[in-house]
């Protein structure tokens, strides 16, 4: 038989690097890099090569599942929808339609941001939730409300780097960028090949910190106070770029007067980073022009997220490095209207969180918990581990357990799944139709790509599209629906870019924007209410915010004797969040979690390499084994993330950190910053 060879994208983490699917009498037999895919070149990781692994993987849930009390059993498709139209129809009917949460994760692909939206909507519920407080939107809505969006990161044409917080050699996908895993695409490297400065600010010794002409380490949670007095520096150098702030800024003398004491000095004994070298990146950044400020997933997770980002999205603005070769580029975004009905109902935190679009998850652990303002009956989890990935672990799973119903699509059986009354089987990313639509940061701009059918459904997995059309009918709402499959869904959802489908389907990647053009600004001014860039901001202001940047202590900044040490966490590429740690092959790369601790720290405690230790936070307790090693900063450990669903065994972070403090804007919380003692395991 020969191998049948279909071009896709790997959609197992972010970076959807172009991959060829080999397919051999209708079985995924190999996944393959596509040398021609124009931004991935040819780069695969360990877990997209494993793609069969985990499409085959004997875990694999391939059956609708029925809790009962004992156990999962196996249940028909019809009897699986029947029971869940009837028991939410019967929720809406008891509670409101406002009583559903659908929740998601983090998706790799436009169905995983989509399933069920059409669904929760015309129910009536506008209550969406997901990781999105742990992940980028806090980025965003900091953005957006200093210039108007966010931006992507000229690479090509740069010539000083600042990466904030981001671990690309491991991880880092936001679609902007491709600079991911590795090799994916050597723009970082390439940059310096031709005289770009990079500058690293990261506690770690990350390998991408080694390759850094400045490397700053400050203390986790600390880097608002970092990103002010750079602001101090600048401004009372006079180092920034004056006709901008004179013609495209607002708020200029406020802000000048509100850094003035936020001195290098002042920061240094926050982040315990030297003045000298807070002011050498201040310089470096605002002289070595055009640059670029990449920051990392780790500013979300923070209590002071959005008035930290936005600090950064000043350095940005100051420096004259919007929209400018080699700077930061607003990149033309695809207006994709997904709802064909919008209710009135407004969502369960849009009083507390005003500028936040979507539910932060603790505002729904504590509705659960609370009943206030009201108590949520019914969840859909799809493709999301919430359980899992939010913060203080032992209160979400108490406030999971108040639900009335609980469905979860899932291909494994995730912690989350396991507290389900039913599983739905999807269909795994090669077993079915999907998109992506990314801008890149090396100059060509935004395309649409296909995620490829190349293989059937593995068991009785479908996909979601469909199960979701055929639970609206079943409960009466598909009038509201314009498409009942995939493919339908596909072309409703792209139409807006002009391809289809079918197009995709004759050429997989379709470049949709025009070359880029640079400081657009000039015709379209920027997208706040003033047009300008706010460097103080009025709107924020009358909702009870900060107008200006500030830097807010980190709750727990007072030393404790009983938790001494500052814990942090990590990624790593062999792994995606709380995915693959049941796949042998990474297993063979990275076989368990570790704790990384400074020899210093260990040396007090009497904890060796490999030795199992006990990690304790006031939220919990997990025992990990410790890599002793100066990566880390004294007085700082640093776990490795994602571990802990009932296959792997592992220990899950999220047990230690808290949610009992969070930011003010978006709701996020601390997953990057717990006080924890480490002993060495009796
Ligand atoms: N302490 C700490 N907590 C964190 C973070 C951290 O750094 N530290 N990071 C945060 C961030 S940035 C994020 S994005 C979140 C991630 O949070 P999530 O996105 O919720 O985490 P995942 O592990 O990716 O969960 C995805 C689930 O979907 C399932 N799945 C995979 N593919 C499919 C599919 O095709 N269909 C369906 N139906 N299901 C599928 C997987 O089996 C898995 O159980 O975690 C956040 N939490
Ligand atoms: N292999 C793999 N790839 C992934 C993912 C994955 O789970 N696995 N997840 C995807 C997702 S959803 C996301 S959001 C991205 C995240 O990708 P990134 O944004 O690159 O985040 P991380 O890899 O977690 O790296 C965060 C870095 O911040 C540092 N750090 C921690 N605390 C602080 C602090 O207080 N200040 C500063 N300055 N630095 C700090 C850490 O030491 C670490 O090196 O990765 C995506 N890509
Ligand atoms: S980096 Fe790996 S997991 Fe991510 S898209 Fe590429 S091959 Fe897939
Ligand atoms: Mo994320």
């Amino acid at each position: 038989m020969s191998i049948e060879k279909m071009p896709t994208v790997c959609c197992l983490c972010h970076t959807n690097c172009g991959v060829i699917a080999h397919v051999e009498d209708g079985v995924l037999v190999a996944v393959k890099p596509d040398k021609d895919h124009p931004y991935s070149k040819g780069h695969i990781c360990p877990k997209g090569a494993a793609a069969p692994e985990i499409v085959y993987h004997p875990d694999r849930i391939t059956h609708p599942l029925r809790k009962t009390a004992n156990g999962f059993v196996r249940i028909s498709w019809d009897e699986a929808l029947d029971e869940i139209a009837t028991r939410l129809l019967e929720i809406k009917e008891k509670h409101g339609a406002h009583t559903l949460i659908r929740c998601g994760g983090a998706p790799m692909t436009s169905a995983a941001w989509d399933a069920f939206i059409q669904l929760t909507a015309s129910y009536g519920s506008m209550n969406f939730a997901g990781a999105s407080h742990l992940c980028s939107i806090p980025r965003l809505v900091a953005y957006k409300s200093v210039y108007g969006n966010s931006t992507g990161p000229d690479y090509l044409n740069t010539r000083c780097m600042i990466q904030w917080g981001t671990n690309p050699t491991e991880s880092r996908s936001v679609g902007d960028s491709g600079v991911c895993n590795g090799n994916v695409s050597k723009v970082i490297p390439n940059a310096i090949k031709r005289g770009a400065k990079l500058i690293v600010i990261d506690p770690s010794r990350t390998k991408l910190a080694q390759k850094a002409h400045i490397w700053l380490r400050p203390i986790p949670g600390t880097d608002a106070a970092l990103a002010l007095a750079m602001l101090n520096v600048i401004i009372s150098e006079q180092l920034y770029d004056k006709d901008f702030v004179r013609n495209w800024t607002v708020g200029f003398d406020e802000l000048a007067a509100h850094v003035q004491d936020m001195t290098p000095e002042w920061a240094e004994g926050i982040t315990s980073v030297a003045a000298e070298n807070i002011r050498e990146v201040a310089r470096t950044y605002a002289t070595t022009k055009p640059g670029i400020i990449r920051e990392g997933n780790f500013v979300d997770q923070s209590t002071n997220t959005v008035q930290m980002v936005r600090a950064i999205g000043m350095l940005i603005a100051l420096c004259g490095n919007l929209d400018v070769p080699g700077g930061e580029i607003f990149h033309p975004q695809m207006k994709a209207p997904f709802l064909t009905t919008r209710p009135e109902a407004k969502s369960l935190s849009a009083q507390t969180y005003p500028m936040f679009p979507i539910i932060p998850f603790p505002c729904i652990t504590d509705a659960l918990l609370t009943e206030k303002p009201y108590k949520p009956r019914a969840m859909i989890v799809y493709h999301g581990n919430p359980l899992m990935i939010n913060a203080n672990y032992e209160r979400n799973k108490r406030a999971l357990e108040q639900l009335d119903f609980l469905v979860v699509c899932e291909l494994f059986m995730s912690a989350t799944a396991e507290m389900a009354d039913i599983i739905l089987p999807d269909t795994s990313e090669y077993e079915n139709y999907g998109t992506c639509i990314k801008s890149c940061g090396e100059g060509s701009g935004t395309y649409v790509c296909l995620q490829n059918k190349a293989i059937e459904p593995v068991g009785q997995a479908r996909p979601v599209f469909e199960v979701e059309y055929e639970l609206a009918k079943r409960m009466g709402m598909d009038k509201d629906y314009v498409w009942s499959d995939t493919e339908g869904c596909i072309d409703h959802r792209i139409r807006a870019t002009g391809i289809t489908l079918a197009d995709l389907k004759k050429r997989p990647l379709i470049h949709i924007a025009k070359p880029i053009e640079y400081k657009k600004y000039m015709q379209n001014e920027f997208k706040t209410p003033s047009k300008k860039v706010e460097l103080y901001s009025q709107k924020m202001k009358d909702l009870g915010y900060s107008p200006l940047p500030i830097y807010i202590e980190p709750h727990d900044i007072a030393a404790d004797d009983d938790y001494p040490l500052i814990g942090t966490g990590r990624r790593s590429g062999v792994f995606t969040h709380t995915r693959f740690h049941n796949i042998p092959s990474l297993l063979k790369i990275e076989n368990e979690p570790h704790v990384r601790i400074h020899p210093d720290d260990a040396k007090a405690r009497g904890i060796a390499n490999d030795d199992k230790t006990v990690i304790s936070s006031e939220k919990g307790t997990i025992e990990i084994a410790a890599k002793v090693t100066d990566e880390t900063l004294p007085g700082v450990v640093v776990i490795d993330f994602g571990w802990g669903n009932p296959s792997d065994g592992g220990a899950n972070m999220n047990v230690l950190t808290s949610d009992d403090v969070r930011d003010k804007i978006t709701g996020s919380t601390p997953n990057r910053r717990f006080r924890c003692q480490v002993f060495p395991t009796p």
